[in-house]
């Protein structure tokens, strides 16, 4: 089994509004122009680079925006373009909602379930309701439609409907999921983290940014894909970490195979619940497992926040050893450049680390592994994947060729209000459907 990315590609409504509250960086650049085209090249770097180094990679798709369906079901009526001004001036918060193009943090799509885990044997896709913010929200429907245009064989794949919205059972997909395993077709254990407990509001909670992922969600995925009891563990964040500003688990921890790397201000009762999953590794067939804990006089949480050195993918080459592909912010703080050279002389299969500028989509909030849905496949599996959207040199140079031509260079707010822009979108929408196969029904939500 191999894992392979899937990474959204960054659509042509990439702005900054400063929609996610308890997201740092969102909130910093809140009002900034952005730049669409920029941003997708970086994406598109970022996809080469991750190939390049052997791990298959894989393209999701922007949702279409403005989602006019959502117009819709707000009450607006008309053209698009009247329903968008109409929009804007009950309140500019829902114009942006329904332009963003925050599809584009794939790892938020779906939490993903590899068919070793699952006591069908299938692979299990539970897309994220992303119901804690209404821009985040729109994406559920379209994500759904598209994931099961993808993975459509009914015998090998599952993509489970969103969880009903609601507080109780807010979910955010993968980025709070990660998966360790021994060896590379057994099962393996699945980690779900949780910020709060809708059912126990008495609990312990963050004070100043909002918890995203309850553990109810995370109890109902881990039903769905029907994962033992015995390898499935939920941790809660800690909330002192989540008023710091990590707002999901990967801006705080990042693991794969038998390796986890995380930050000792990350969960509750951290050494207690590490030492559980260590245990529990140990009694799968393999390798036994490797916890790097980042103590935080070397990493003080802010800087692994602004950083986002946790935010970096672990990727496996071809020799067996890994790299940790990390964003460029980490070479400029300094207390993440020193975290990073000790990490390389802990004795761990990490032997490199590679930076990435992802300067678009960061100043968003989202790093290197916001940007990829992990989905671990067989190569039967893999050969039921719709194969327009594996990577391949010449879909990369289309792409770029599409991004040129589609693409605005620089986006303000107030272009949001620019009728043309609604054409442009959906022209590249449509073009994109061709370029990857896919009927035009799957990218548009009229
Ligand atoms: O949900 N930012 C995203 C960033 C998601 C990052 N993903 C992971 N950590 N996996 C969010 O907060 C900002 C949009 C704006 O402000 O315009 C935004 O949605």
């Amino acid at each position: 089994m191999r894992e392979y990315n899937f990474d959204g590609l960054v659509g042509p409504t990439h702005n900054y509004a400063g929609l996610s509250y308890g997201n740092l960086a969102s909130a910093a650049h809140f009002n900034s122009p952005s730049n669409p085209r920029a941003a997708a090249m970086e994406g598109l770097d970022k996809m080469r680079l991750v190939a390049e180094l052997g791990t298959p990679q894989a393209i999701l798709p922007p949702l279409a925006r403005p989602n006019l369906r959502a117009l819709h079901q707000l009450g607006f009526r008309g053209s698009p373009t009247a329903m968008l001004e109409s929009a804007w001036q009950a309140d500019p918060v829902l114009l942006a909602a329904v332009w963003s193009a925050s599809s584009m943090w794939t790892a938020n799509a779906a939490t993903v379930s590899p068919a070793p885990d699952c006591a069908d044997g299938k692979l299990h896709f539970s897309v994220a309701n992303l119901s804690s913010l209404l821009h985040r929200s729109l994406e559920a429907e379209q994500t759904t439609k598209i994931l099961r245009a993808i993975f459509r064989s009914p015998q090998r794949f599952q993509v489970h409907d969103p969880l009903p919205a609601g507080s109780a059972l807010s979910d955010e997909g993968a980025a709070n999921h990660t998966r360790l395993a021994a060896s590379p077709d057994g099962p393996g254990l699945e980690l779900f983290c949780y910020g709060r407990v809708a059912f126990d509001p008495a609990r312990t909670g963050p004070q100043k940014f909002p918890a995203r992922q309850t553990l109810e969600a995370c109890q109902s995925i881990s039903r769905r894909h029907q994962l033992a009891a015995e390898r499935t563990f939920y941790l809660q964040q800690h909330p002192a970490a989540i008023d710091a500003g990590v707002f999901h688990n990967d801006v705080i921890a990042v693991g794969g195979w038998n390796l986890l790397l995380v930050h000792e201000q990350a969960y509750v009762d951290q050494e207690l619940v590490l030492s559980q999953i260590a245990g529990q590794f140990a009694t799968l067939r393999g390798s036994g497992l490797q916890i790097i804990e980042f103590p935080a006089r070397l990493l003080p949480l802010a800087d692994a926040v602004s950083s986002y050195l946790f935010n970096s993918q672990l990727l496996l080459r071809p020799s067996g050893k890994l790299t940790l592909l990390c964003p460029s912010d980490c070479e400029s703080n300094a207390a993440a450049a020193r975290s990073l050279a000790w990490l390389l002389e802990q004795n761990s299969p990490i032997d490199e680390v590679r930076f990435v500028n992802l300067r678009q989509s960061m100043n968003n909030g989202g790093g290197p592994a916001c940007l990829r849905l992990r989905v671990l496949l067989s190569s039967e599996e893999a050969a039921a994947v719709h194969p327009g959207v594996f990577w391949t040199p010449a879909l990369d140079a289309r792409l770029r060729d599409w991004v040129q031509r589609n693409y605005r260079d620089q986006l303000a707010p107030a272009d949001l209000r620019d009728p043309q822009l609604v054409d442009e979108a959906f022209t590249a929408q449509e073009e994109l459907a061709q370029i990857l196969g896919l009927v035009r029904e799957t990218l548009t939500n009229e």
